[in-house]
């Protein structure tokens, strides 16, 4: 495969959205990770829904909790947001090139500006299960990248301060961190834990800095934002459970959803 294949498909995907939506291009997309796929609920009114397996080049989610669809949405100030509710995950083995496809086909398009939402683990024993917090850099601890070849992009400011300002006009109290990305699918060892502790990361998870990575290089300007549904392995009592994780994105959801909301219809 060519270089220069990812892009190809993501066009392809692109023309497939904007035929099957007739919204022949969006704004802002925004993908949904665990813990927030009612978010995009209160963002405004659904125009069209698509099985993410019908689009060039997606694949029907691995996980529980993370939706399958990819819808496009007119904001209450008007504008077209493309919510993908499909992620594929680094630990799917499907290639770093599926992990940003996403990324690259909101970008073909037309999207100038992409909202990273993940579930994740928290490091700072404040921040319980339920805080969303904003996203200030992240580490990308997963040895791999998105980017092929001799394509060497600028990562100063990689999470928008912009949208980092506009985010707090929203909500004051929040909170904003490093977001550090492990290869999963297993959860960290205390010992590891306490590794991304000491190298400066305050939030452990399984996405978002490749697809950061990838949005930066196509020029979308990036928001990201976790929800903290776990405390760290170690850093809490208890053992880590999925269905841990499920129950804390249940019970922060309509607070988030409504953050998320306010945030988008001010970008
Ligand atoms: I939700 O504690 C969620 N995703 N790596 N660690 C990692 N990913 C996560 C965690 C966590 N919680």
């Amino acid at each position: 495969m060519t270089t220069s294949e990812p892009f190809a498909l993501a066009q392809a995907a692109a023309d497939h959205i904007a035929r099957a939506t007739g919204v022949p291009s969006h704004e802002i997309a925004l993908v949904l990770g665990s813990g927030w796929g009612a978010a995009a609920d209160l963002i405004g009114e659904v125009v069209a829904t698509l099985p993410a397996d019908e689009v060039p080049g997606f694949s029907a989610p691995a996980v529980v909790g993370h939706v399958g669809t990819i819808r496009s949405i007119l904001t209450r100030d008007g504008k077209h947001a493309l919510v993908l509710g499909a992620r594929t995950h680094y630990y799917e083995g499907k290639g770093v090139r599926a992990v940003v496809h996403g990324v690259r086909t909101a970008a073909a398009t037309g999207c100038r500006v992409l909202v990273l939402t993940n579930g994740c683990g928290g490091l700072n024993p404040d921040w319980q299960p339920g805080t969303p917090v904003l996203i200030r850099d992240h580490i990308n601890l997963t040895a791999a990248s998105p980017l092929e070849g001799a394509t060497f992009v600028d990562l100063t400011d990689l999470y928008s301060s912009r949208l980092r300002d506009l985010a707090r006009e929203v909500d004051p109290s929040l909170g904003e961190g490093v977001y550090a990305q492990f290869p999963g699918p297993h959860y960290e060892t205390p010992a590891e834990v306490q590794y991304a502790k000491r190298i400066g990361a305050d939030l452990i998870g399984m996405s978002t800095a490749l697809e950061a990575i990838a949005a930066r290089h196509t020029g979308l300007e990036v928001f990201g934002i976790s929800l903290v549904t776990n405390l760290a392995a170690g850093i809490s009592p208890t053992p880590l459970s999925h269905e841990e994780v499920l129950e804390a994105g249940r019970a922060a959801g309509p607070r988030i959803s409504r953050l998320l909301a306010d945030i988008v219809a001010k970008i």
